[in-house]
């Protein structure tokens, strides 16, 4: 655990968090780097400064390779409602599924590793689109380590969430491992931690906010504020779940944690022969359990439950606003985290509409009553319809 970093190492962070680009940023880490004390206790922290690093330095080299016309097929930038990237052995058929449930038609073949480049493609459902992105499976032996590269692994650890893709016509529990493992190596984590910090960067609001969810937090939240302000966050909202500790602020701001990444677990080829006796024992491997999704691309079963499962494990829900002079709320939703408030919602339109809010209105799941009036704490759902009232 990294306790209170020399006031030097937090200006360097905070001028690294600062930085206008990616090469003053490697400057300003390595300089980071060297002014973090080399104890045991920093040693996490100081291999993923190192690999921040790392992946800057490949940023810049793909922003070059841009500028000279060849674009990097492994930078894929978001579209749709979140990115979920699917990742499983090669054979899985993580093909077949892109090329079933998306516009994407990538190349489906028998043999292995047909799949050499990221393949993105966009998922329907219901009235948003969630982006899936196909990448090359990991090397190695089915039984031995494997490996995957680290544009891959980045891939990985951007995406919003996680599809993993087992094969039931091979040993699903064994390839469940191996996924596991590659994901535990770059400290990317298919479970709900029972406890955890985040810090959301505000704009504007010139408070530290800190949203406890029935947690318990054996600090004052004073020194949270205090701790935050050290490292230069002025604007941010901590959000603490389960148990934690002032270390554990620390390691949230450092982003020197396990990043949780929301995962369902497709298993694949379920028309192939004793596919079906396979499950029982693959349920029992996931405990924790995270949502499984039994498949065939052959007979298309399951396929159609992968988008409402993915929507629902991304943690997120569909509000839509209504203009006060409107008879009907727009048809777009804004896609936003479960346990948005109205005043977080109104900030994410615009930052000026928070500063003039005055009420809202709501129909839907969360409404008493059709065009029930309630206050900026109210906490929204899926499907909640929102008319704001500002100055
Ligand atoms: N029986 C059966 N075969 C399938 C199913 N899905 C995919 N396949 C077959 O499995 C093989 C591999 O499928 P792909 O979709 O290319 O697999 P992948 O995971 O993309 O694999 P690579 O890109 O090669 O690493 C192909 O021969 C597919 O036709 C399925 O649900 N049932
Ligand atoms: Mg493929």
């Amino acid at each position: 655990l990294p306790a209170n970093l020399p006031p030097e190492a937090k200006g360097k962070w905070i001028a690294a968090q600062n930085a206008r680009n990616p090469k003053e940023k490697i400057q300003l880490f390595q300089e980071f780097l060297s002014a973090v004390p080399k104890h045991k206790g920093n040693e996490r922290l100081r291999a993923q400064v190192k690999s921040k690093i790392a992946e800057l330095k490949r940023e810049i080299a793909a922003q070059r390779s841009r500028r000279s016309g060849s674009r990097s097929p492994w930078v894929i930038e978001r579209e749709g409602a979140a990115q979920v990237v699917l990742f499983g052995l090669t054979n899985a058929g993580r093909s077949s599924l892109l090329k079933a449930l998306t516009n994407a038609r990538p190349e489906i073949g028998s043999y292995a590793y047909t799949t050499r480049i990221p393949v993105p493609g966009m998922l329907t459902f219901e009235d948003i689109q969630i982006q899936l992105i196909e990448i090359p499976a990991p090397l190695g032996s089915k039984s031995g380590e494997m490996t995957t590269s680290q544009e891959g692994l980045e891939l990985i650890r951007n995406a919003n969430g996680l599809a993993l893709v087992v094969d039931l016509s091979e040993d699903p529990i064994q390839q469940f491992r191996s996924l596991r493992l590659v994901l535990d190596d770059i400290r990317v984590s298919v479970e709900k931690p029972d406890s955890r910090v985040e810090i959301l960067r505000e704009k504007g609001t010139g408070e530290i906010r800190i949203a406890a969810y029935g947690a318990k937090l054996s600090c004052p939240p004073e020194r949270i504020r205090e701790l935050l302000q050290s490292y230069g966050l002025r604007n941010a909202l901590v959000r603490v779940y389960g148990e934690a500790d002032i270390e554990d602020v620390e390691d949230a701001i450092l982003e020197n944690v396990t990043v949780y990444k929301p995962t369902v677990l497709i298993a694949n080829k379920v028309d192939s022969p004793g596919a079906r006796e396979k499950l029982t024992t693959l349920k029992e491997e996931i405990q924790p359990a995270m949502p499984l999704i039994i498949t065939s691309c052959l007979t298309g079963e399951g396929l159609q439950e992968i988008g409402s499962q993915l929507f629902s494990a991304l943690g997120l829900i569909r509000v839509y606003t209504k203009d006060p002079n409107e008879a009907k709320p727009s048809n777009h939703p804004f896609v936003v985290p479960a346990g948005t408030t109205v005043r977080d919602l109104a900030r994410n339109i615009h930052t000026d509409l928070a500063n003039r809010y005055r009420y809202s209105r709501i129909w839907g799941p969360t409404s008493k009553f059709a065009g029930e009036r309630v206050g900026p704490d109210h906490v929204l759902a899926d499907h909640d319809i929102v008319e704001i009232h500002a100055e």
